[in-house]
């Protein structure tokens, strides 16, 4: 398969736990592109960009060498391979730690007493750096998988993988003692791509497109009628957004009230605007959120 060569490349992972929330981000800027299972490459439809479906491990090289332009891919991947790529947007989805875990009866409670220790870890690289920085001189067993078991087996003393929930810690019996790395999925760039004028705008695009779409996420769009007197409290309460939108009712002495709430105050601002006497309270998703 020949990649046309004046289209932006993208590389995602194939596979896993980005692989469906990549596809879905890139749907949700808009572009068009087919996909399925074993496909490796899709052209897309109604945009200049190629995609490719890797494994992520190869990801951040892809995009260090040129072969593609972007990549998606957790931030506990490109450090762990220390790829020369540029880290463009943090993307919001694929959130973990990569974290430091001990079993329950375990008399090492932090880093200092990992001496002389084994830690297991399909992230030698990042707890070699982590270890150095604190002068700490531990064996690393690098495994590629499984790592929670390597305690129950007398294979290491601790280990440092990535955790979500905690519920894979908590079934085999380890607890966390230290956050080694906070990760998430990142757009990440070729440092010649950025330079080059044409391929600069196709990428800046791209990113208009993804952190409209990112925005949209994490806020909703409220309405509510509310009587007129209550207008300046309610401005109030509707702290750091841009001005709401006020719309005049027939009846005469209330208005409607619109604006668009970020979704960690959400509640908080919906139980202060009850007390002002807004009623009718609709709170509809935003799709997309084009500013500036
Ligand atoms: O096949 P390929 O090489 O592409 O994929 P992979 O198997 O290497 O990676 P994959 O698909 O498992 O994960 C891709 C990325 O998702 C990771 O590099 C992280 O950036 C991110 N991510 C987010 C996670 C997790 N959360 C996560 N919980 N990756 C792995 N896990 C594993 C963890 O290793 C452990 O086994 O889930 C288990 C812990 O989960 P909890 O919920 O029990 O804490
Ligand atoms: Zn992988």
């Amino acid at each position: 398969m020949k990649l046309d060569g004046d289209n932006l490349k993208i590389v995602l992972q194939k596979q896993g736990r980005l692989a469906q929330l990549c596809r879905e981000l890139l749907r949700s800027a808009g572009l068009d592109f087919e996909y399925h299972e074993g496909r490796l490459f899709s052209p897309c439809q109604n945009f200049p960009l190629d995609i490719l479906f890797l494994r992520d491990d190869d990801i951040p090289e892809y995009v260090q060498d040129g072969v593609a332009d972007l990549g998606v891919v957790g931030l506990n991947v490109v450090q762990e391979k220390a790829a020369q790529v540029i880290q463009l947007d943090a993307l919001g989805f694929g959130t973990c730690t990569l974290s430091i875990a001990v079993p329950r009866k375990s008399s090492i409670s932090s880093v200092y007493d990992l001496e002389g220790k084994r830690i297991a870890t399909s992230h030698p690289h990042i707890v070699e750096v982590f270890l150095d920085q604190r002068k700490v001189k531990a064996r690393i067993i690098q495994i590629s998988g499984s790592v929670e078991i390597t305690p129950s087996l007398d294979v290491a003393d601790a280990i440092c993988d990535l955790v979500s929930t905690g519920s894979t810690l908590r079934s085999n019996e380890l607890e966390p003692i230290e956050v080694v790395l906070k990760s998430e999925a990142f757009l990440i760039a070729n440092a010649q791509s950025l330079k080059d004028p044409k391929r600069r705008e196709l990428i800046d695009r791209l990113r208009m497109r993804f952190q409209s779409n990112l925005r949209a996420r994490c806020t909703k769009y409220v309405m509510m009628n509310a009587p007129k007197t209550a207008l300046e409290e309610i401005k109030t309460i509707l702290p750091g957004m841009k001005s709401p939108t006020v719309v005049p009712l027939a009846e005469d002495e209330m208005v409607a009230i619109h604006s668009a709430v970020p979704e960690e105050l959400f509640w908080d601002v919906i139980e202060k605007l009850r007390k002002t006497g807004a009623s009718d309270i609709l709170v509809v998703p935003i799709e997309n959120m084009v500013t500036g």
